[in-house]
């Protein structure tokens, strides 16, 4: 899968691009089941997960890379690699990966931020659109009630915003932007809702603002989010930020992708736990 020269103008004009159908419904379906075990203290790395302040129940996976063959292969798809390169250059690495587990009528907000403020205090100097890239995979179908994310579309564009790690109101701490300045930006960019199947893909920069609402539907909602980042660009402090859940959260060090994995490595997966069963 490449990106066509009109998607590459999108995600540098928009700060984003939709890619529906990205994975099929039988390889997404191996990311939902695989998706139940990381929500539950019985994966592989508990500590990776992050529970919601007032219920209790599980609102975020770190590092799903690391205890998931499924999530695994999914990061070295070529299907990910290859537009990660022509967004990024051929020597990028993975930086991290994550899944927001949005739980039925239980599952909280994500204020506007930008994801590179908390890279910035990672030590990662350049959050340019072209220096790191996120793949963010819908693992169920994103609908208006269920939370789905919402960018600010062109936010990319703005300076990393002035921000404040917010303790309070969520349970991850978010470099939140101050809500004055967030109605001055919210007045001037569009707000874009990333609906789609199950499968979905959405490619955003590192500096694109966004967030998402409660998830008032019956059922679960589950993002997979994938960030590659150029070599160039890996943190330089020795000592990241002191907000860390897990000491798995990120890959300091550059992860070899060429594993040769095959685009049909997900698939092939998914039918042999298919015929297992
Ligand atoms: O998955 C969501 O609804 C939003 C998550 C998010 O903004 C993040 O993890 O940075």
């Amino acid at each position: 899968m490449h990106l066509s020269d009109a998607q590459i103008q999108q995600y540098d004009d928009d700060g984003f691009v939709i890619l529906p159908g990205f994975l099929s419904p039988e390889e997404v379906g191996l990311l939902a089941a695989e998706a139940d075990i990381l929500g539950t203290p019985q994966r592989g790395l508990p500590d990776g997960n992050v529970y919601e302040y007032g219920s209790g129940m599980i609102r975020k996976s770190y590092s799903v890379d690391k205890d998931s063959e499924a999530y695994f292969l999914a990061s070295r798809l070529p299907r990910m690699l290859v537009p990660s390169r022509q967004l990024l250059g051929e020597r990028i690495y993975l930086y991290m990966t994550h899944m927001n587990h949005k739980i039925a009528k239980k599952g909280e907000i994500w204020l506007w931020h930008q994801d590179y403020s908390h890279w910035q205090l990672d030590g990662v100097a350049r959050g340019g659109a072209r220096d790191m890239v996120t793949i963010m995979i819908m693992v169920d179908k994103s609908t208006p009630e269920n939370g789905p994310l919402q960018i600010l579309k062109g936010s990319h564009k703005l300076p990393v915003e002035e921000f404040r790690i917010d303790l309070d109101e969520t349970s991850v701490p978010t470099a939140k932007v101050s809500e004055a300045r967030m109605a001055e930006i919210v007045k001037s960019h569009e707000i874009v809702e990333c609906l789609g199947a199950a499968g979905t893909a959405l490619v955003f920069a590192p500096m694109t603002i966004h967030g998402s609402a409660r998830n008032n539907s019956t059922r679960t909602r589950r993002n997979a989010y994938f960030v590659y980042n150029r070599v160039d660009n890996r943190p330089t402090i020795e000592k990241p930020r002191r907000f860390h859940v897990s000491p798995h959260l990120m890959n300091s060090d550059p992860v070899e992708l060429d594993t040769g994995v095959g685009d049909d490595a997900l698939l092939a997966l998914a039918r042999r736990r298919l015929s297992a069963a």
